[in-house]
């Protein structure tokens, strides 16, 4: 007698048995938001700093922009990252400005829309730094257009905070229905990733791969509380010092710097 009928159902009820659990195991547990699938559509390895997508950030009246300087050795490449660095101004005699900070935007040259953008940095610390990975709105003016804050770390803190802006949030102050900010752990001596989700009727925020804050779209009457489905956000990366929010600086504790090793855009 051949044994091969015996060895086909042998293989029949293996192969069965395989099947059944792999799909017990991929029943879910509960009704989770599908995860779109994610392409990646580009990246920035900072291998060099590439002026066909990135420009210095121009000095500004506002609180965060009011050090910035195109001072070449505030943007340095080392290693594949993109080090900002904040340092005391003793380099610039004709600038009036007490320190300078390094930031860069795509402005105007690459924007993003429905997907998630992520960021793999790792950020000194020092008394009166503020550094920020944020979102705002390309064509659109501010704050119609929305800012989305990822990351933006105080000090030396051992968390950042995540932050959407709006028409709703700023003009009306309703910044709590929904709230409109969540705080995160990262570990501060560390590389760590930092991503945002944006959908139609949603942002989420994540650190190290872990969702740390959502902000939803909702039912109102107030205009304006979802701006950020509306259009394309370019992205800033930069070193801030000072302001209200931070404090005063403490320029023995300069130069500051942070590293930014690549990012990362998944179009949904
Ligand atoms: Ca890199």
């Amino acid at each position: 007698m051949s044994l091969e009928p015996l060895f086909n159902y042998i293989v029949y009820e293996i192969l069965y048995l395989f099947v059944i659990l792999t799909m017990s195991a991929c029943i879910p547990t509960g009704t989770p938001t599908p995860t779109p699938p994610l392409t990646l559509t580009w990246e920035e390895n900072f291998n060099t700093l590439d002026a066909s997508r990135w420009s210095k950030i121009p000095r500004g009246t506002a609180g965060w922009q009011k050090h910035m300087s195109d001072y070449d050795s505030l943007y340095v490449i080392r290693d594949g990252k993109l080090v900002l660095k904040g340092i005391k101004n003793t380099v610039l005699p004709a600038d009036a400005a007490p320190y300078l900070t390094g930031g860069v935007y795509t402005k105007d040259k690459v924007a993003f829309g429905l997907g998630r953008l992520e960021i793999r940095a790792k950020l000194n610390a020092a008394k009166g730094a503020w550094p920020a990975f944020w979102l705002l709105a390309q064509g659109r003016p501010y704050p119609q257009g929305g800012e989305i804050d990822i990351m933006e770390r105080l000090n030396s803190d051992n968390f950042v905070y995540q932050t959407v802006h709006s028409t709703y949030t700023i003009n009306l102050g309703i910044k709590d229905n929904p709230k409109n900010y969540g705080t995160a752990a990262i570990n501060p001596n560390a590389y760590n990733t930092y991503a945002v989700e944006k959908y139609a009727d949603k942002v989420v925020f994540y650190v190290n791969g872990t969702k740390t804050f959502t902000y939803p779209k909702i039912q109102t009457t107030q205009p304006d509380q979802f701006p950020y489905a509306d259009g394309d956000h370019y992205l800033l990366l930069d070193m801030q010092l000072g302001g209200s929010w931070v404090g005063t600086v403490d320029g023995n504790q300069l130069p500051v710097e942070m590293e930014i090793d690549w990012v990362k855009f998944y179009k949904f």
